[in-house]
């Protein structure tokens, strides 16, 4: 699941003590292959700062019953706008990130050198309007077929040598846990935005909100779009760093590790869904092993004037 939402301002110091409290790892398994599961670090993503201890070094271990007090000076020139943190550890990074371990690392915007229009749906005086949106995928639990070339959640339960599965009771009278969870209708690959399932994010007609959203994962790429053509959707920064003018998108590309942020507005009362829906156009421009999400992320519910 997410992590909390950390805040900075350009200058600061960012204090943070890593506590690991996981179990012991398996057997020590071979370098570039999935291992050490419970071994941690912490990584700021997109952020221009030292990678030297005691700040943002990927080489940094903190096994299980570890600590390590990181101290990260934000550069006082540093860009204002939307990054991110996860845990680095090689062999395991993945692992953790396409098990939710990420959050958002927001470089606070000046309100003095903002436009009235962006100050007014932006943190820090209109935090209300400001909507960090982190969608994760879940792993995939039970089994993936080739030309995929990765494993479950099981397989690299398997690779580990950690036996623990869930329970394989029948969830209906026909249907065991294992045929459900493997069923593609039942959408188990399916992404949560900030640790839920499909939430609804609710606006007024014309109000004007800023989503600042981060895809997780490892090869997901989401194909954004608000169903239906009542909410306008503009590109107002990407990978936390502003645009020099906010354009209109109907459809935008987001993939792993990268970030938008837009501003919404609906002009209709209703419900609406924001999915990723690739074409078969858009599939084609993917190689593997990127992975398109096609389903819904959140419901946008319009009611009401502002
Ligand atoms: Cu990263």
């Amino acid at each position: 699941m997410p992590g909390p939402t950390l805040r900075v301002r350009p200058g600061d110091t960012l204090n943070i003590k890593l506590v690991n409290e996981l179990g012991g790892n398996q057997e020590a398994r071979p370098n570039n292959s999935p291992r050490h599961p419970n071994n941690t670090n912490l990584h700021l993503h997109g952020l221009h700062v030292s990678p030297l201890e005691p700040q943002d070094s990927p080489c940094v271990l903190v096994a299980p019953g570890e600590s390590y007090q990181y101290q990260i000076e934000i550069p006082s020139d540093h860009a204002r706008g939307t990054f991110w943190y996860h845990s680095h550890h090689h062999g395991a990074a993945g692992f953790h990130m396409n098990s939710g371990m990420a959050g958002f690392l927001i470089v606070e915007d000046d309100p003095t050198v903002m436009s009235d229009e962006l100050d007014a749906i932006s943190c820090p005086n209109n935090c209300e309007h400001d909507v960090p949106l982190l969608f994760g995928p879940w792993f995939i639990y039970v089994v993936i077929t080739p030309p995929v070339d990765f494993q479950s959640f099981a397989q690299l339960q398997d690779l580990y040598g950690d036996n623990v599965r869930l329970p394989d009771y029948n969830v209906t009278e026909n249907t065991t846990l294992t045929d459900w969870l493997m069923n593609p209708e039942n959408e188990i690959h399916y992404f949560l935005t900030n640790g839920q399932l499909q939430p609804t994010i609710t606006l007024k007609k014309h109000e004007m909100k800023r989503f600042r959203m981060l895809c997780v994962g490892l090869w997901d790429v989401l194909f954004l779009t608000i169903e239906g053509s009542s909410c306008e959707m503009q590109v107002l920064a990407w990978d936390g760093l502003y645009v020099d003018r906010p354009y209109t998108v109907t459809k935008v590309v987001l993939g792993t590790g990268e970030r938008l942020d837009i501003a919404v507005k609906c002009s209709e009362e209703g419900s609406f869904k924001m999915k990723s829906a690739p074409s078969a156009d858009d599939l084609l421009s993917l190689g593997l092993p990127d992975i398109a999400y096609t389903g819904i992320l959140a419901t946008i519910v319009v009611n009401g004037n502002v």
